[in-house]
């Protein structure tokens, strides 16, 4: 069935619910002198390159191959169109690997045909820290699909991530692999009904109308918590013990130490918008929102080509309630235009998702790690893990 997951060292179908394994690596690392020192070998037409993001000829390359190929809903009305700037962000946290940019390209042409990345990250699972790599915009060319070129480009990356000695990693994918660490879905709060039913993203449901529905979504103007701003680099430190203390109640979380909350989550046009709640007395910093923007290319519509979504990504709450702070993000998203805003039913989300005029999405999102047991499967609400 698997033919290549079935050699990984993850969870296999056929161990669900045997509960003698102990938790933990699933296998011990090996010498780094052992690591295979060559990269493998791709079919005789390709080569691998790396992709300097730096570069803005190559990140323009790597922005075309994923605008025309990557993930795709399931009725293929919409496909990610992750911005330049989105995926330098991304893809150059703190510590990052050059080399963990992996393309693959044509010899003869140059023509870049596929791409795989990893990012470093210390995830938390339990009590134990644990460095891992985030593997992440796995694309292949849509005319070289099935090829089997995608287990190629994944034991190249495991290859080049056990060089740096890391030996575990966490991805996510829209298909079920062997095996999930949870299952989680996408939530949707309609901004812009007009647009989303037009492009088909959502249908007007039995009894409603276009000015029912409008009324419906209707957002108050402004935010309602006081001290509600934007989030500013002399908030770093606050927002950094802030977030450590939020993550830490998840079973699987990111530790984020203060430049990798710099990087993730200071505000940047168009990729990131982080606020806190500052009391205007004692300036100190309660709570904390972010939403990250990706949007989506509407294929085949004649009126529309792009759709604005927002993701939320990390937040926390202390003093403003989580369900009064996400509705001050959707004000604002709402001002800045985009058409829709997504939420995973992660951490603590599910409860005000139903309030918020969410709306659960079809499809699930899938969350895996390579060669880390766990005893069985997490709910949504264990996990404390947003990946792009
Ligand atoms: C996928 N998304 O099951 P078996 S998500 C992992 N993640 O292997 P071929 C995938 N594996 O089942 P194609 C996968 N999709 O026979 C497929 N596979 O064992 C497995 N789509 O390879 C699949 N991006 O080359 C099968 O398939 C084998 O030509 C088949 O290529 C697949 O980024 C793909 O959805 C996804 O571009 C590249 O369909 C292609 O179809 C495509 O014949 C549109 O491959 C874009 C898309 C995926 C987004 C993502 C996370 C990727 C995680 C990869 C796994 C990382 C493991 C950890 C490594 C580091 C370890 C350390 C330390
Ligand atoms: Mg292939």
């Amino acid at each position: 069935e698997h033919k290549f997951w079935e050699t990984q060292p993850v969870g296999q179908f056929k161990d669900l619910g045997d509960s003698s394994f102990p938790e933990g690596p699933i296998e011990q690392p090996t010498p780094l002198s052992e690591v295979k020192q060559e990269p493998y070998n791709l079919p005789t037409l390709y080569e691998w390159t790396v992709c300097d993001m730096d570069s803005d000829e190559i990140c323009n390359e790597v922005y075309v191959l994923l605008t025309n190929n990557y993930v795709e809903d399931d009725d293929n009305l919409f496909r990610f169109n992750y911005s330049k700037e989105f995926l330098r962000w991304g893809l150059r946290p703190p510590g990052y690997f050059k080399n963990w940019h992996i393309g693959v390209r044509v010899k003869s042409s140059k023509k870049l045909v596929a791409f795989i990345t990893a990012i470093p990250v210390k995830m938390r699972v339990r009590d134990e820290v644990v460095q891992m790599a985030e593997v992440n915009f796995l694309c292949v060319h849509k005319k070289l699909r099935s090829k089997r070129l995608a287990p190629v480009m994944i034991k190249e990356v495991t290859r080049r991530i056990h060089l740096e000695n890391i030996w575990q990693a966490a991805y996510t994918a829209g298909i079920l692999l062997p095996t999930p660490l949870t299952t989680c879905q996408y939530w949707h709060r309609t901004l812009n009904p007009k647009k989303l039913i037009d492009v088909g993203f959502s249908r007007l449901g039995d009894r409603m109308t276009m000015s029912r529905a409008i009324k419906l979504y209707k957002l108050p103007n402004s935010t309602a918590t006081p001290g509600f701003r934007k989030m500013e680099i002399r908030d770093v430190p606050k927002v950094t013990i802030l977030l450590r203390g939020y993550l830490s109640r998840f079973v699987v979380a990111p530790t984020f130490d203060d430049a990798e909350v710099a990087h993730w989550l200071l505000p940047q046009e168009n990729v990131v918008d982080s606020f806190v709640v500052e009391n205007s007395e004692t300036r100190e910093v309660t709570d904390f929102f972010s939403f990250y923007t990706l949007p989506s290319s509407i294929l085949n519509n004649p009126n529309y080509s792009t759709l604005k979504a927002a993701y939320t990504f990390y937040h926390v709450s202390t003093k403003t309630p989580l369900l009064q702070l996400t509705q001050d993000a959707l004000v604002i998203a709402k001002q800045k235009e985009f058409d829709v805003f997504n939420a995973l039913d992660v951490m603590e989300n599910e409860p005000f998702l139903k309030e918020l005029k969410f709306g659960r999405g079809d499809g699930q999102l899938y969350y895996y790690l390579y060669n880390y047991r766990l005893r069985e499967s997490l709910k949504p609400s264990e996990l404390g893990l947003v990946m792009l």
